[in-house]
């Protein structure tokens, strides 16, 4: 059966069907499913049961996976390939991930190996709410006059690990180790798609300020990018269903999850991360 590409909003996001994704997926397959992911950037598969060695097997098809040492809690311990993000509570206790991605951003922009991409499977959701959403970078930055393209190219964007949404509300000793794992790091603020050559803003939520300026001088600029990239016309909105699997390119989108839902229901995420390349230089942080 040939795949059959949906458009699910004017910006980026389609749904994919007609190929099994949870079996055998052959190189054509593959080519398929990457050409449309690098034109829409999120794509979505509905209905589909993954195991983990099988949402792992399938994710492996498209680059190398993270083991998440970065943010070596949240893993499986069976499974470092798979991180878990939900609000279920663990041995008694809130989950540490039941605030996960409350903020505009890029997985992993807060380490020397920023993430390719990411793919999100659900296995429990709320009856309402609890969606997540998508914006579009690189149209972002196709959108930006040539002067201000030509001020970015300068830039390179200081990514926090206490800017990490929720961060307040996990067990200090976690992120004491988290924030030693992770210094602030500076990126290019303009990211090259190394299989598209798009380009796309590589600023978020999580950025302090750019390397070189003042957390003052660079909050404007900051706060415009966001602004202008997350406008609702530059937005797709995913409402899940369990056994949705959702992938997106890290490098030209960015994403947040929305805290618009009951926490007494419980939501669960699986999620397998495609290692993207070496980035960036350790600095100190941002002076006021
Ligand atoms: O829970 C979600 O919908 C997304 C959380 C998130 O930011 C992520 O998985 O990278
Ligand atoms: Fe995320």
């Amino acid at each position: 059966m040939e795949m059959q590409v949906k458009q699910l909003s004017h910006a980026l996001g389609v749904e994919l069907s007609g190929i099994d994704i949870a079996g055998e997926v052959n190189e054509v397959e593959v080519a398929a499913i990457r050409a449309a992911w690098n034109e829409h950037h999120v794509i979505v598969f509905r209905d589909v049961d993954l195991t983990p060695d099988r949402h792992i097997a399938f994710s492996r098809r498209f680059g190398a996976l993270d083991d998440h040492a970065s943010t070596p809690h949240d893993r499986l311990a069976d499974y470092p390939q798979l991180l878990e993000i939900t609000n279920i509570p663990k041995n008694g206790l809130p989950s540490q991930t039941r605030n996960t991605g409350r903020n505009w951003h890029s997985d992993y922009s807060y380490t020397n190996r920023p993430a390719a991409a990411s793919m999100l499977y659900c296995t429990e959701k709320p009856p309402v709410g609890g969606d997540t959403m998508f914006c579009n970078m690189a149209r972002a930055y196709d959108d930006l006059s040539d002067k201000m393209k030509g001020i970015v190219a300068d830039l390179q964007s200081v990514y926090d690990f206490n800017l990490v949404s929720g961060v307040g509300k996990r067990d200090p000793q976690k992120i004491a180790e988290l924030l030693k794992l992770n210094p602030p790091i500076a990126h290019p603020c303009v990211r090259i798609h190394p299989d598209s050559g798009a380009k796309a803003i590589y600023v978020s939520e999580r950025a302090s300020h750019f390397d070189g300026m003042t957390i003052a001088e660079s909050a404007p600029l900051i706060n415009f990018l966001c602004a202008h990239a997350t406008l609702p016309e530059n937005v797709y909105r995913h409402q899940w269903r369990v056994g949705d699997l959702v992938c997106w390119d890290n490098r030209t989108v960015m994403h947040m999850a929305l805290g618009d839902f009951d926490q007494t229901q419980p939501r669960h995420m699986l999620r397998t991360t495609l290692q993207g390349e070496k980035s960036g230089y350790v600095v100190e942080p941002g002076e006021k």
